[in-house]
Parts: structure tokens; sequence; C-alpha cells
């Protein structure tokens, strides 16, 4: 598929925790769950010492040091780090494997200080503490991680230290899912052993992220479960505002808004509310992004409030531990990566539950260009994930996803369990769940063709074909041989005349023809499709579509029903 991460070999990784400081920890609750069983935890037992906190930019004693300011410290106020561009080559060297080993600027996270200090990416609306409820539940911190940097991993559990009142935090639990690199062993234990808040948990194989989570949270024993990344930055008075939706009503699943992090420079980008964003997904079961929709704007007075959103990111969030638990947690027959977002959201919202974005939380994620970690040879997780997702949650609306995989389920194991599940609970539709959580969403059903859209000319086996990547947007869209596979090669027509592709739409401003943000006002996306003469219409240009000689590019020209080039197909088209 388009964007999936690496698929090399899967490692086999001896298990090299350290013998003597392996303690077999008893589990919360008994049951047989090998899982669990097989886990290790590293000695919590410490003596309770409290790390002298960072100085404050306010600590006089700082100001008048001799040092220089603190905030002149690479990347201080979240600043970012610019490598002179002609660097030593053992310089050059050491940042090259940097990025080789963790897909982000490793080099340069080194040499930020692990407290850094951050802006304050908060609204003034947020900060009158009057907002929240005086009384807010302890959360635990759960923080998976397969072969993090030493710095970054470091970095996300002090910001969770040095930014969250001590009393709100029971654990912070680390759990390593099978890593080998070295520094994550021995090293990791020894430097936390001083921290009595932190507990270490090691995974007895590689489970992939989604089971190293639900690992994690059998050692939880706070009211809520707070689940980061492995490269976050958690921002001044973060966790409040969350643990505050989840007192006033522990069936809200809430959402810091995620900052990036710049993956090279590692600048911290807060983005202020009126730029919030909330989550959506598509048919192939991909998670996106979408700015507050107008009906979930007019309820609110201020930007500031948390927003209803039909799904989540997935690595960050808040949840009550019981009810996270009465959903089912996670399907633990998901694999690795992906898919675990959309499948506690569907059931968040069908199940009783709402899920927020909390304008007032702020968290930064490093994102990444690719994964840098191993998978699994052979098999495709993604889809795996997936298909059990469809299965499970979609009802009748899984065989949209299902077209974009050629109906090809593949073995994606015994899903009874889950089914049953659903049904315990009684769960809304997700016919419910569109209609009402994600009217947004345009339902293929809705279109008058879906599938390919093959031209008749120079032999007539040309497909229109989507352009690839997360930056296909304003790409011209390309032609390839028809493969019937779905996939780049799947349209759909809408009632209202647009050539989709989910969110985005065929659109012609007078030089490429491209894919644009749906905008749902005709103009430049407007098609008209005329099954007689077998043309494809432009609305704001009154030209037709039609493919060069080549065969391998788009034109625009003159409408004349005589050129077989302007000549087009579309699967399943049904004007009635
Ligand atoms: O085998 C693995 N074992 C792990 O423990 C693979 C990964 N992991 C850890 C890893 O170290 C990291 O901490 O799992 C975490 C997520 O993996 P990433 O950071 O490689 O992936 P990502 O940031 O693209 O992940 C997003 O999608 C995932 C799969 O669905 C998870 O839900 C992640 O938590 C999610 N991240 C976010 O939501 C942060 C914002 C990104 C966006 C959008
Ligand atoms: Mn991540």
């Amino acid at each position: 598929s388009e964007e999936e991460p690496g698929n090399d070999s899967f490692a086999v990784y001896d298990n090299a925790i350290g013998e003597s400081n392996r303690v077999k920890v008893k589990p919360r609750q008994q049951d047989d769950d090998s899982l669990r069983q097989n886990a290790v935890v590293h000695a919590v037992e410490k003596p309770v010492h409290k790390q002298k906190p960072p100085p404050k930019e306010d600590d006089k004693s700082v100001l008048d040091a001799p040092v220089a300011n603190l905030n002149d410290n690479p990347g201080e106020l979240g600043k970012p780090v610019i490598l002179p561009k002609d660097m030593p080559i053992d310089m050059k060297k050491a940042v090259d494997d940097g990025w080789t080993k963790n897909a982000f600027n490793q080099y340069v996270s080194d040499l930020i200080s692990v407290h850094r200090s951050l802006p304050d990416p908060r609204d003034a609306w947020c900060k009158d503490s009057a907002r929240y409820l005086s009384n807010l539940p302890k959360t635990d911190v759960i923080i998976c991680f397969h072969n993090e940097a030493w710095s970054v991993l470091l970095r996300t559990v002090h910001s969770v230290l040095d930014r969250s009142p001590p009393e709100l935090i029971g654990q912070i639990i680390l759990v390593d899912d099978y890593s080998d690199m070295p520094h994550l062993k021995k090293q990791l234990e020894d430097y936390f052993a001083s921290y009595p808040m932190v507990q270490i948990v090691r995974g007895p194989q590689r489970e992939g992220l989604i089971r190293a989570r639900l690992l994690g949270a059998k050692y939880a024993k706070s009211p809520v479960i707070t689940y980061l990344d492995s490269h976050c930055e958690c921002a001044e008075g973060w966790l409040e505002p969350l643990l505050d939706r989840i007192a006033r009503n522990s069936t809200t699943v809430v959402c810091p808004v995620i900052d990036v992090i710049d993956d090279t420079t590692l600048e911290f980008h807060y983005r202020d509310s009126s730029g919030v964003n909330v989550g959506g997904f598509d048919w192939n079961l991909q998670f996106s992004w979408h700015a507050v929709p107008e009906r979930e704007k007019r309820r609110h007075n201020n930007t500031a409030e948390p927003v209803y959103s039909p799904t989540m990111a997935g690595g960050l969030f808040s949840i009550d531990r019981e009810f996270f638990e009465r959903l089912g947690t996670y399907d633990s027959g998901f694999d690795i990566w992906g898919g675990e977002n959309l499948e506690l959201s569907f059931k968040t919202w069908m199940c009783g539950g709402t899920l927020e974005i909390v304008p007032c939380s702020h968290v930064g994620h490093i994102f990444r260009k690719r994964s840098p970690y191993k998978w699994r040879t052979g098999v495709n997780v993604l889809k795996k994930n997936s298909v059990r997702l469809a299965e499970v949650w979609m009802d009748d609306y899984s065989k949209y996803y299902l077209q974009r995989i050629g109906m090809d389920k593949g073995d994606y194991g015994d899903v009874s369990e889950r089914k049953k599940l659903r049904e315990d609970l009684q769960c809304k539709s997700f016919k419910w769940y569109l209609d009402n959580i994600y009217p947004e969403l345009f339902i293929p059903g809705d279109a008058v063709a879906n599938g390919e859209i093959r031209n008749l000319g120079y032999g007539g086996r040309t497909c229109l074909d989507s352009p690839t990547g997360k930056r296909n947007m304003k790409k011209p869209v390309g032609l390839y041989p028809c493969h019937k596979q779905g996939g780049n090669q799947y349209w759909m027509l809408s009632k209202a005349g647009e050539i989709r592709r989910d969110q985005s739409c065929l659109d012609y401003a007078g030089k490429d023809v491209i894919l644009f943000g749906c905008h749902g006002s005709k103009g430049n996306q407007f098609w008209t499709y005329h099954e007689n003469t077998k043309l494809l219409h432009h609305g704001s240009s009154g030209k037709c579509l039609a493919i060069n000689e080549g065969k391998d590019k788009l034109i625009m020209e003159e409408c004349d029903a005589s050129h077989l080039r302007q000549h087009w197909l579309l699967e399943n088209y049904d004007s009635s």
C-alpha cells in the first residue's frame, strides 16, 4: 500500500535483560494472560529521592549565576537547533547514523537538555485554574518503546515529571517492546533507579505497539491511564485539562493537541486553539486530520473548549481505566502498528462514550517520514489489523474498505470474541456513528459510479491513477495500465459531479489536472459524464478530459466526441 512503513525482515532478538535486575512481579489480577505472566519488571522498591528540578526561568539564582542564560542552551524554549552546513567528517557520520537508526535527527536531540524548556502554548482561556475541578483523579502514564533514542526517551519522561503536578501521577510505566539497543538495558534501569515513580516493564518478545500497550495497562493502578509515544514532550499544564474531562464524565476519552516537534531541528511548533484539528479517516481506513467542522464550532463559545472528534490519532490520550476495560481495551489480535486508534475511536462513540480533543492540553510529538524499526515479513500487518477492525465494527460499511483491497481479506484470524464484546456492550450501529459523529465522510454507496475510470483511446487499457504518498495533493493525476485492483485506480463520481478519492477531488484550474481537497462548490471540481458520448465534461473550463498519445499524461481539450481519446468508461455507473 501507499505509505506502509518499512517491511524488512522481522529480527529475532536475544532476550538480553540483565538477569540480576530481573524481578518477577505479581500480576495485579490473577488470570492466565500469557502476555503479563512472562513480563519482567524492573524492581520498584527504591529509596525515595526527588531529583533536583531544573532551574526555572524566573529563578533568581540562575540569572545571577556566571553561566550564561540557560535559554541560550541548544533547543531551549523549543527553539530549533541548526547544524552547520559543512560539518567535520566525523560529525557528519554521527548525524547520518542518528538518522538511519531513528528516522529523526538524533544527533540534534542529543545536544538538547532532557529538561529543556518549551514555550507555553496555551490559550489564555486555559490558564484560569477555576476551569478545572480541584479534586482530579491520578493517572498512570504508559510509554511503549521499541529501540527509542536515549535522549528522546528521557526527554519524554522528564517532560511528564517536570510539567505535571506530582500528586496527579501514579506511575510512569515504560514498556520495552523487546528493544535491542544497548542503552535501553541496564543503563536505562540505572538511570531511573532513583525515580520511584518510574517503572520499567519488559515484554518477553516483540509484541508490537498494541500488545505492548496492553501489557503496560496490566500494571496500571491509577483510575486513569494516559498513553504517550516514546518521542513526546508534554507542555506546561498539559495534564489538568485532560483529567478534568474524565473527572466530569468517566466515559469521555481525551486527546491533547499534538504539536509538531520537527524531525530535523527538534523545534517545538505549537498549534494555537484556532488551528485545532479533529481526527477522521478514509475508506482505506487511514487516519486523517480535518478542520473543526462548522456544526461543531457552533457548540462552542471559545476555540479553547474541548471539541468532539470522530477519531483519534492513536498515540496520545487519556482514558478512565475502568471504561477502557469495559470497552475491551484493544483487540490483542492487532499486530505491530496501526488500526488500533480507529478501533478505540469507533467503539468509544458506538458504545456510549465521547471522544474529545482538548485544546488546552498540548503535547509535542516527533513526526517521522518513515518507520525506522523492523516489521514482520510476509504479512501485511496493517491490512490484517484493518480487516479485523472492519469485520467487527463497520457492519455493512466494511464492504467499502474491502473494495479498496480487492475484496481479499487474507488471513485475519478469529474475531468472534470481539464480535461478542460488541454484542454484550450493546453498542450502536456504524451507520449511527457515521450519521451522527462523522457526517462529513463521503459514503461510496452514494456515488453514481465507483471503481476504475478507463480511457477508450489508444487500445483502451489506460486508467486514471492517483498520485501517491502523504503529499499527493496538488500533484498531477496520472495514468497507468488498468489493473483492476482498486487502490490508486479507485474513483467515485458523486451526485454533485465530483470525481472523488474520499476527501480529495479531481480539480482543473487551467494547468494540470490535480487532486485537491473537495470543497463542494462545483467550479474547478465539477464534472459531468455523458453516458452516450462517453465524454467527461469539465464545469468551469468547458473542456473535456483526454489522454495524450503516450498514454502517460492527462490533457484538457475542446470537446469532440469523435476522438476516442476523450471517451471514458466509468465502472459501476448508475445514473438512476
Ligand atoms: O513494534 C513496535 N513497538 C512499539 O513499542 C512499534 C512501535 N512501538 C512504539 C514506538 O516506539 C512509539 O512509541 O509505539 C509508538 C508508536 O510508533 P511510531 O511512533 O513509530 O508511530 P507513529 O507516531 O506513526 O504512530 C501513530 O500511529 C500508531 C499506529 O496506529 C500509534 O497509534 C501511535 O501511537 C500513533 N502516534 C500518534 O498518535 C502521535 C501523533 C501521530 C499522528 C497522527
Ligand atoms: Mn510516534
